[in-house]
């Protein structure tokens, strides 16, 4: 089957299509369609953003297709940046410029939990599905690696001694959030026939 992936950020393309590379499904990308449009994402939660995305497209394109909204939600800042992940340090700012801030708000603080949590929207023949995946970790004090995108580099999953950042992409992309909605996402479709 042919599922576009409602996605302007390509390390999420990448690592959907890594983690779902043996799977007789062929992810589209935007380009892929011809669409160069900024989707806009103004919902106040993960689960509004990802809707939004998807119904973006399938309402201008009419294409079977998902979209992925993440956040990092850190227990010391009341859960932010969360669904603000993407814009944590302004319009315009990129993944340095979100780990600066978010560590200079954390400062010296000892509570270090975190959770990166990734809601997948399906829209399939006009129905919504919702997908859930989550990882809890630690933010660390400075950075450490050069793999990955986003928080990655400061981002310790529980049970692992390496960052997000530090480990090569198979092993992120078999134990993360993204991984954990993705495996939610196929099982829907394996049970509807979908796929194989
Ligand atoms: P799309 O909306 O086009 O999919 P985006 O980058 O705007 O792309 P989000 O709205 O979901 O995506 O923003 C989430 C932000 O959280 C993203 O920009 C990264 O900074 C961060 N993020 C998401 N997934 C991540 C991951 O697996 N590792 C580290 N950081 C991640």
């Amino acid at each position: 089957m042919e599922l576009v992936f409602a996605t302007n950020n390509l390390h999420k393309l990448s690592e959907i299509r890594h983690i779902l590379q043996n799977i007789n499904i062929q992810i589209l990308s935007l380009k892929d369609i011809a669409c160069f449009d900024e989707i806009p994402e103004t919902a106040p939660t993960l689960e509004g953003n990802a809707l939004q995305k998807a119904h973006y497209i399938y309402d201008k394109f009419g294409r079977n297709c998902f979209a992925d909204d993440t956040g990092l939600e850190v227990d010391a800042l009341n859960g932010a940046p969360g669904v603000y992940s993407a814009r944590y340090a302004g319009e315009g700012c990129n993944f340095d410029d979100n780990i600066n801030k978010l560590l200079l708000e954390l400062g010296q603080t000892t509570n270090r939990e975190a959770c990166f949590k990734t809601v997948i929207a399906l829209i399939i023949d006009g129905k919504e599905y919702l997908f859930h995946g989550e990882v809890s970790g630690k933010i660390l004090t400075e950075r450490k690696g050069a793999e990955g995108f986003g928080y990655d580099p400061v981002f310790l999953p529980d049970g692992h001694n390496k960052t997000f950042a530090e480990m090569d992409a198979a092993t992120k992309n078999a134990l993360s959030h993204r991984y954990k909605a993705t495996q939610q996402l196929l099982q829907f479709l394996k049970h509807q026939n979908q796929v194989k």
